[in-house]
């Protein structure tokens, strides 16, 4: 009897603390337990390309590793090269980041002193344009494999012993011996290409392959 009633003023307490908790804010009073810890989640640096985003969550924790919550947060980027990243939001237990221009910057969360921090290297975004050639020793389109970002296009410049067949019937094909182009690529995927006369299918001979990404 004595072990339950105790345990139900325990968990009666716990609700009142927690109730205060919430209402103190972090401006006024103290606040009944203070923030032991801090963490971000997800907590690994990481490298992010232009334009990508990434969201961040910042819990508090007390000493006994039980979940604070209404604490104030409070989000920074600091670094030399701060401008590579912004936040929507500079309070809140959550912002999304996103990468500006290329550089590294570390973004901090802080609570009643207690910090965590998750540096991200912004890296430059994949190109929207590629331009591909061919060696008629090798018989090979150079390079091979493009990367661009959706809507961007791919310049071939192929010489007079080649034509561009794409596998994806959407595409428009190049199948005049010599027939340069410039084509757009509005969806993401990997589209393969070969050169008729050179090649037996997709992935043999001279083939080639134009990846698409969002960003
Ligand atoms: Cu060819």
């Amino acid at each position: 009897m004595h072990r339950s009633r105790s345990a139900v003023i325990a968990a009666v307490v716990a609700l009142a603390l927690g109730g205060a908790g919430l209402s103190c804010g972090g401006d006024g009073g103290t606040p009944p337990a203070s923030v032991a810890t801090l963490t971000i989640t997800p907590g690994d640096d990481a490298a992010l390309p232009v334009g990508q985003t990434r969201s961040l969550t910042a819990t508090t924790t007390d000493a006994n590793g039980g979940t604070l919550t209404g604490r104030t947060i409070a989000w920074s980027v600091g670094g030399a090269q701060a401008g590579a990243v912004s936040l929507n939001t500079t309070t809140g237990g959550a912002v999304t980041v996103t990468a500006a221009t290329a550089g590294t910057a570390t973004v901090t969360a802080t609570s009643e002193g207690k910090s965590d921090a998750v540096t991200f290297t912004v890296t430059g975004a994949t190109p929207t344009t590629a331009s591909v050639g061919t060696n008629d020793v090798s018989l090979t389109f150079t390079p091979p494999t493009v990367t661009i970002r959706v809507g961007g296009t791919v310049t071939f410049t192929i010489g007079d012993q080649h034509n561009v067949d794409f596998e994806d019937s959407n595409l428009p094909d190049m199948l005049t011996l010599g027939q340069d182009g410039t084509v757009t690529f509005p969806t993401v995927g990997t589209f393969r290409y070969r050169c008729l006369p050179h090649s037996a299918g997709f992935d043999q001979g001279m083939v080639g392959r134009v990846v698409v990404v969002a960003n």
